[in-house]
């Protein structure tokens, strides 16, 4: 369903790309086209009003950050409120002993999810141990019982045994760190599904209650969600199938509705195919737009507009141009930059050059670690005998310091230069793209 919404997506914000500068009618013409594509992708009528007014009133509201174009920051807008939905990080897996419960309709891919979770914990050590409690459909637990000899994980069910209940009173008596366990699938949401997966739910006492939930699921996603999570208290949410179809729009109404985020994804039918779930990656792909995470660092790195605004000035302290560089190294090919500060040359030069600036860089951070606060505000006072003070306490050579000092006055003369009405107009990254060509 969210092939539609991705293709739409890309053709408005590349609509945007177009327009150069983007005023409130173009803001607002893209908040028009990503309702329409959220429609008619079937995500809830009231979440895609809630999210673009969010995109909506922040893209317009907020400042535009030093450095960002307003297509870059309407964009970013984008990634924050689908992300608030989502999950704003990338999900941290505890590696604990734990108790994990299945849910989900007939063919979300609890079953499947299930081995790919054991084979999750297993390469990190711990010892899972899977649990046929689907006593629904006729195979479940040969399908179980294959996929953990296929991944050598132990696994436990009662062949023929009806009541779910007492295959997982059986199987608690088991040891195992990691103690998953599949539960049946409906065709619909019924009642018997409901109290079946809550009676399981009361006697595992599960850490984790996780909706597994297919990528193509379209409207029925939001009274699932909804039934599931009054029943269980969903913790974390699954993505299946994004293989398949490339999209994941039924998992925006699943955490809206149920508050918890997306854990994984998986991407295949083999036990390997499963990722943890990656913010940038995930709304990348959602809304088409495959270079978000390069962007979204850009977004991150830029100084903020009090600091751009002394820097063009010319009042910038070591620290300031330490994090600038720190910044550009993470925005690509910019040997101009690079090659102001001193590193551009070393860069291209030798083989294997970013190691070997990073290993500059790293001297540096060791070289502003060693200096006092005063040290780093006024440059100036830095004398023979500090250079040798600081190089000892950073275990560095004096050239080093010397290099640092050196490099961050160029730049500080440079800037004088130029005039700040450029450099207001062009930002700061374009700014010292620009002049260290
Ligand atoms: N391509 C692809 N297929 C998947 C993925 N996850 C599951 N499947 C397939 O989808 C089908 C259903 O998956 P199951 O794991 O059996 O789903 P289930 O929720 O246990 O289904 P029931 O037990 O019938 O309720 C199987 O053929 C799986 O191999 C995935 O990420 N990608
Ligand atoms: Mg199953």
């Amino acid at each position: 369903m969210l092939e539609s919404l991705s293709s739409k997506l890309r053709a408005s914000l590349e609509k945007l790309a177009r327009l150069g500068v983007v005023d409130k009618d173009a803001v607002e013409e893209l908040v028009r086209d990503i309702q329409r594509a959220l429609l008619s992708a079937d995500v809830d009528v009231e979440l895609v009003l809630k999210l673009s007014e969010g995109i909506k009133n922040k893209a317009l509201a907020e400042k535009l950050p030093a450095g960002l174009t307003r297509k870059e920051h309407v964009i970013r807008v984008v990634f924050e409120e689908l992300t608030k939905i989502l999950g704003e990080k990338k999900s941290a897996i505890e590696m604990k002993p734990k108790k994990i419960l299945l849910a989900g309709l007939f063919g979300s891919g609890k079953t499947s999810t299930a081995a790919k979770l054991a084979r999750f914990y297993q390469k990190r050590g711990l010892k899972p141990l899977l649990v046929a409690c689907d006593t629904f459909r006729p195979a479940a637990f040969e399908q179980l019982q294959q996929l953990a000899a296929k991944i050598d994980v132990p696994f436990y069910g009662e062949k023929g045994e009806k009541n779910s209940s007492k295959i997982l009173k059986n199987a608690l008596k088991l040891k195992g760190d990691i103690l998953i366990v599949d539960s049946s699938g409906r065709n619909a949401l019924d009642k018997e599904l409901i109290n079946e997966i809550k009676s399981l739910s009361s006697i595992l006492n599960p850490d984790e209650r996780i909706l597994v939930i297919p990528a193509d699921i379209g409207q029925a996603a939001k009274q699932q969600a909804s039934a599931f999570h009054e029943a269980l208290d969903i913790t974390d949410v699954i993505v299946t199938k994004l293989d398949a179809t490339a999209k994941g729009g039924g998992a925006l109404t699943a955490c809206s509705e149920t508050g918890a985020k997306v854990k994984f994804i998986t991407l295949g039918e083999t036990p390997e195919d499963m990722e943890i779930y990656n913010p940038e990656k995930f709304v990348g792909r959602l809304i088409g737009f495959p270079d978000l995470e390069t962007l979204l660092e850009k977004a991150r790195s830029v100084v903020d507009e009090k600091k751009a605004a002394k820097i063009i000035e010319g009042d910038f302290t070591l620290d300031d141009f330490y994090s600038q560089i720190e910044g550009m190294q993470k925005m690509g090919p910019l040997s101009g930059v690079l090659d102001m500060m001193g590193l551009g040359k070393l860069g291209t030069r030798v083989p294997g050059g970013l190691e070997v600036q990073e290993q500059k860089m790293k001297k540096w951070k060791y070289v502003l670690q060693s200096m006092t606060n005063d040290e780093k505000a006024n440059p100036e006072i830095i004398s023979p005998s500090r250079i040798s003070r600081i190089a000892r306490g950073s275990g560095t050579g004096e050239s080093d310091v010397r290099e640092l000092v050196s490099n961050y006055n160029k730049v500080k003369k440079l800037m004088k230069t130029i005039s700040p009405a450029k450099l207001k107009r062009s930002g700061m990254g374009n700014m010292f793209r620009q002049f260290m060509k």
